[in-house]
């Protein structure tokens, strides 16, 4: 089935920021979208998100020239090609822009055009996105990882820490998941209101809280769980995306905690994190050293990596060269997924793979900027990966994921398969 037309133009994500979406046409007709999603946190080893940076446009933010990419380069090019080859198609646009980093033409240009294809395939196969992707290999629903207080760049630093997350590890269904994580998310709102402690919402529908230290903003969303009438560490557990780089000062070699006037040199943060698992049943933490600090990632792992998931995310890029290196060098046990930091759905599925082969777990993410697609609810799906993330349990542009995993849920009645945090996750805690 061949693409006969492939043209974009400009959208707003879920901070009210440019991105494009773009839309592939096929000789029946049919068309397919992709929209792309955008970090704040961003690491610096990523593919390229080109954006004008007119000061006159869009405060810079414009994505006037990588839309112009894939009308007057990209759909030129790929004009004929037929839409099921999508690695193919994916090895044509990497191609295409010849650089390491998609820096020519963009990964946000890329990325649509890769993404519109795929949807566009499945429409014309009469197929949900997750079947056409998972080609007759069994599917499993993904334990959510869903965010309670949010902070760091999406809280203006309110807090240091990113994410204060939980994941229903007592659940024993998706719908049961999402049951418990709604009724521990407004039962830490009710806190903070009643505490006077409720600042607002973070970028991705977290709970944005006054509080002095980090410490005090991991024991509110224990209150938070307990208040909903869970045990912390049995129905629920909190995972923590550090996001480290944004902490770590290169020059000094070292990390702040702006919020509680502190820096830890690398074995000082580690201690600190160790203590924490220790004492609170925290399964799960991301970027708990900056994507630089090497020494700061195998000192954690060899800590911490028995017991506690250790997810990369600046640190791999979703890149896999990346990933096969730190498999080597032991620098984590878990790698976050998103699509938009290596630019094409088949890079994507690889670095999956190189995880899922390493024994390691996948954890599908969305963006702190995301749009009203629902892409990545599929692709954990269609991919076995374990843990989906995608912010709170709050905003339209969070729940389009959570919902359509109902959707998918119910799609496959008595064949749902749900990965139960039993077989999954370590505790620092359960093994003290
Ligand atoms: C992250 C993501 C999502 P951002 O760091 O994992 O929380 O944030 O999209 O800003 O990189
Ligand atoms: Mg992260």
């Amino acid at each position: 089935m061949k693409i006969t037309d492939i043209m974009a133009y400009q959208i707003f994500d879920s901070r009210g920021n440019p991105t494009l979406e773009v839309q592939v046409t096929l000789e029946n007709g049919i068309q397919g979208h992709g929209l792309v999603p955008s970090g704040a946190s961003t690491g610096q080893f990523e593919a390229l998100e080109l954006r004008d940076g007119d000061p006159a446009k869009y405060r810079g933010k414009s994505v006037f020239h990588a839309i112009a990419n894939v009308t007057g380069e990209i759909a030129p090019h790929l004009r004929g090609h037929d839409v099921f080859a999508q690695r193919e198609l994916d090895k044509a646009l990497i191609a295409l822009d010849g650089t390491e980093n998609k820096s020519r033409l963009g990964a946000n240009a890329i990325l649509g055009v890769s993404l519109a294809a795929v949807d566009a395939a499945a429409r014309c196969r009469a197929l949900p996105i997750f079947e056409y992707l998972a080609a007759g290999q069994s599917v499993t629903l993904p334990l959510p990882e869903i965010q309670i207080i949010g902070g760091g760049l999406h809280a203006n630093r309110a807090i240091d820490i990113q994410d204060i997350m939980v994941m229903a590890i007592g659940a024993r269904s998706y719908e049961e998941a999402l049951e418990i994580t709604h009724n521990i998310y407004h039962a830490t709102g009710d806190l903070l209101t009643e505490r006077k402690q409720r600042c607002g919402i973070a970028d991705e529908g977290g709970f944005w809280p006054h509080v002095k230290t980090n410490a005090q903003a991991l024991e509110l969303c224990l209150a938070g769980i307990e208040r909903a009438g869970y045990t912390p560490g049995v129905e629920a557990a909190l995972s923590l995306d550090i996001a480290a780089s944004d902490l770590y000062d290169e020059k000094n070699k070292c990390y702040q905690f702006k919020l509680e006037s502190r820096t830890f040199d690398s074995a000082g943060f580690c201690a600190m994190m160790t203590d924490w698992c220790h004492r609170y049943p925290i399964v799960a933490l991301e970027d708990p050293a900056a994507d630089i600090d090497l020494a700061g990632w195998a000192m954690i792992q060899h800590e911490l990596g028995k017991t506690v998931t250790i997810i990369g995310d600046d640190l791999f890029v979703t890149n896999a060269a990346r990933i096969r290196q730190g498999i080597k060098d032991n620098l984590a046990n878990a790698v976050l997924i998103k699509l938009n930091q290596i630019g094409t759905v088949s890079e994507t599925l690889n670095a999956i793979k190189l995880t899922h082969d390493a024994d390691w777990l996948p954890v599908v993410s969305a963006r702190s900027g995301e749009t009203e697609d629902a892409f990545i609810a599929h692709l954990a799906v269609a991919t076995n990966a374990p843990i989906l993330k995608v912010g709170s349990f709050a905003r339209s542009e969070r729940m389009v994921k959570w919902n359509e995993l109902l959707r998918i849920s119910n799609f496959l009645g008595s064949k749902v398969n749900f990965r139960s945090a039993s077989s999954l996750l370590r505790s620092g805690m359960a093994q003290k």
